[in-house]
């Protein structure tokens, strides 16, 4: 036996946040075995000698096959021949994907095994998250898989700080983590800490760079390349691939071509040499990511071509490497007249995509926000999502919170992203083993349903991707709970069926290990419901925006109505909202499959919070609640700067339990959080009251 010396974990200058030394203490007091080859056994073993080492266990690194007798847990790529408590372990029963492990507990012993090292890394984590349960309780014999390979963080950081929207577009944690004012930084361990955590969370794809692509950031793909080498390697210790997004016109602006026509030789020829550059330099790459003919981002459309066209063409020159093109669908015009009422950016995405479901390439992914205008706090879900069968769709979040207080308001995404898993195009009363679920069609699960009418869907899948809100601040993510987001995130990556609420709890557990339950308690008083509380005090029923232009924090009611953007609320003296119906409105609603178009058409079957979206209604309109739309409108802001105010006396109350640093941050971006939130409240309920003149019906001060 031979013991590896451990490499130090502790990071003293950013947060731990969900892996703090004591998160391995369970692991770490035991006598744990590393047993197996390949990098990231590698990596298990360094994670487990280090946390031995720190809490009086014992680890050895064997070889597969000798004597394990007495350990009390062994991480195995090939089964021991040994005694003791892994005696149990039968043959690896070939795991249905390469990042799969089956974890075995047998009289007290536990074994993780795997036939790969990827299943390794993650059985490990797995460990850590169950801490001393893992070595508790009956005697488990179980299988784990994620239920898609695709688990993809998007970052949206420029290498050059760009003039209006800085280091990190829509970032809120400070600067990136990758560059540094034109540069790549030279240090990259802050990246590595980064890279342990996802591990920890099963994300296995990164996109590095924005996916508005500027001068700068082209060059990652040519010149830059050995840049993108050295972040390629930090992560590959944590199984994680990289990726690039690029400009669709890097033929003309690296190139030095005339066209990026994606139909001419010399394009597709520029294209295959870069990509046999880049996968020369990093076998293992990912892929690439593209933004086209998207505010402004180069695309096919110039040359009358379609994105089918443009994204294939992309997919034949990555092909030999099994790489990947993700094509994004956001596609709209965003410099549309504010007087025509015909034009809808909702309807965009389909119009453009539906048509050419089944024209894309194996190995084009179509990246689909799960709205069909941008990342709200309430949309109806993208119908692109259950529109394109013979298309691999990639199901696209935003964890940085652009439109959800930018993470100076605590807002937990774990229970939205749920319901955006969990929603059936096709059912809506979700059948047992009926219509497939958003989460089954980017898993691929839905491959069998014949309901769509389409026949059967294809795999693989498309997955999932999600802008990464993670900058160099030293709690990686600004507010403190916002790092329960990404935490979140990746744990619905791998398992869209976990409750927001237990992952809540694994998320506190491991980020305040000893401390109080009621710390605990008081996370889930804050966050579980916060979502909700967003939604309360900002734009109401579903109609989106009313931000500031630009940055897009605070209430501008009118700020974006009579811009080229698309996203209006068309208000009057007598109502709001956007008929989006196919007998009056845009016939947006007509894009949904049966049930759904049926019950988005008629305000009387329209679900309340989605109402303004779909409809343009009096404001003295009956929602299903009972109440009047502007009686809600009022109810609902006072009640969500009340819960805000509740959510400052349950942190007060455990705050001194917590680190200082922690509780100081959290309490300083809560009072914001109210101040903000009243400001929402005064500034939507005054303008409600302005426009209707109907009174509270309570008498609240209104101004
Ligand atoms: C990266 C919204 C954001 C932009 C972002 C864009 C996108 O419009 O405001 O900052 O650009 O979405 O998703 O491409």
């Amino acid at each position: 036996m031979t013991a590896d010396s451990p490499r130090p974990i502790t990071d003293h200058t950013s947060h731990p946040a969900w892996l703090p030394d004591d998160a391995f203490a369970a692991i770490g007091s035991r006598r744990v075995v590393v047993a197996g080859d390949g990098a990231l056994a590698g990596t298990v073993a360094e994670e487990v000698a280090a946390a031995t080492s720190r809490f009086g266990g014992a680890f050895s690194r064997l070889e597969v096959g000798d004597g394990v007798a007495d350990a009390e847990l062994v991480l195995t790529l090939t089964p021991p021949d040994a005694g003791g408590g892994a005696s149990a372990v039968a043959a690896v029963d070939a795991p249905g994907t390469d990042e799969s492990f089956r974890l075995t507990r047998e009289a007290g012993a536990v074994v993780v095994q795997a036939a790969c090292d990827a299943g390794l890394l993650h059985g490990l984590f797995h460990v850590v998250r169950l801490g001393e349960a893992a070595f508790d309780g009956p005697d488990v014999d179980e299988t784990h898989a994620p239920a898609t390979d695709l688990r993809m963080l998007d970052h949206w950081d420029n290498v050059d700080v760009h003039p209006v929207m800085g280091q990190v577009e829509r970032g809120y944690s400070g600067g990136s983590i990758f560059y540094d004012n034109g540069f790549v930084h030279a240090d990259l361990s802050r990246v590595e800490r980064y890279a342990r955590l996802l591990a920890a969370v099963g994300i296995n794809r990164v996109a590095i760079n924005n996916v508005n692509v500027h001068a700068r950031e082209a060059r990652l793909l040519t010149e830059d390349l050995g840049d993108v080498v050295r972040v390629a390697a930090v992560f590959r210790r944590w199984g994680i691939r990289v990726h690039l997004s690029v400009s669709f016109a890097s033929p003309i602006t690296l190139g030095g071509l005339p066209t990026s026509d994606p139909l001419d030789q010399g394009v597709a020829h520029w294209w295959v040499r870069a990509a046999a550059r880049v996968w020369d330099a990093i076998p293992d790459f990912g892929g690439f990511v593209v933004k086209a003919d998207s505010e402004g981002q180069p695309g096919p459309f110039a040359y009358g071509r379609t994105h089918a066209d443009g994204a294939n063409m992309l997919a034949a020159a990555v092909e030999p490497y099994d790489g990947l093109i993700h094509w994004r669908a956001f596609v709209y015009d965003h410099r549309q007249d504010w007087r025509d009422r015909s034009t809808d950016r909702a309807r965009a995405a389909y119009d453009h995509f539906h048509p050419l479901d089944g024209a894309f390439s194996d190995n084009v992914v179509l990246q689909v926000k799960y709205g069909p205008l941008d990342f709200q706090v309430r949309e109806p879900l993208s119908p692109v999502l259950a529109a394109m069968p013979h298309t691999r769709v990639a199901l696209e979040l935003q964890i940085t919170q652009e439109y959800t207080g930018q993470q100076r308001h605590a807002v937990y995404l774990g229970p939205q992203w749920s319901q955006i898993l969990g929603f059936r195009f096709w059912d809506p009363a979700g059948r047992e083993g009926g219509s497939p679920t958003v989460a089954d069609l980017a898993t691929g699960r839905a491959k069998a349903v014949e309901d769509p009418g389409t026949g059967t869907w294809r795999k693989p899948a498309g997955g999932f991707a999600a802008v990464s809100n993670v900058g160099d601040d030293e709690f990686w993510t600004g507010h403190p709970f916002a790092q329960a987001n990404l935490y979140a995130y990746g744990r619905l990556c791998w398992d869209p069926t976990l409750d927001p609420a237990a992952v809540l709890d694994e998320w506190a557990g491991l980020t305040f290990p000893g401390a109080p339950d009621a710390v605990r308690q008081a996370l889930h008083a804050v966050l579980d419901r916060s979502w909700e509380t967003y939604e309360q005090y900002t734009a109401p029923l579903g109609v989106g925006f009313m931000v500031r232009p630009g940055h897009h924090y605070g209430p501008d009611v009118d700020g974006y109505e009579y811009t080229p953007w698309g996203t209006y609320h068309f208000a009057d003296r007598d109502g709001i909202g956007v008929d989006r119906t196919v007998r009056t409105g845009t016939g947006y609603a007509g894009q949904y499959p049966g049930p759904w178009s049926a019950a988005f058409e008629s305000p009387s079957t329209c679900p309340d919070e989605l109402l303004l979206f779909f409809h343009h209604v009096p404001y003295t309109h009956v929602l299903h609640s009972g109440k009047t739309v502007v009686q809600h409108v009022y109810d609902t802001h006072f009640e969500g700067v009340a819960r805000v105010e509740a959510m400052i006396e349950a942190w007060s109350a455990v705050s001194g339990h917590v680190e200082p640093r922690v509780s100081e941050r959290v309490s300083e971006r809560l009072a914001e959080q109210l101040r903000s939130a009243t400001e929402w409240r005064d500034q939507v309920n005054t303008y409600f009251l302005r426009k209707s003149g109907i009174p509270d019906e309570r008498g609240r001060t209104i101004f």
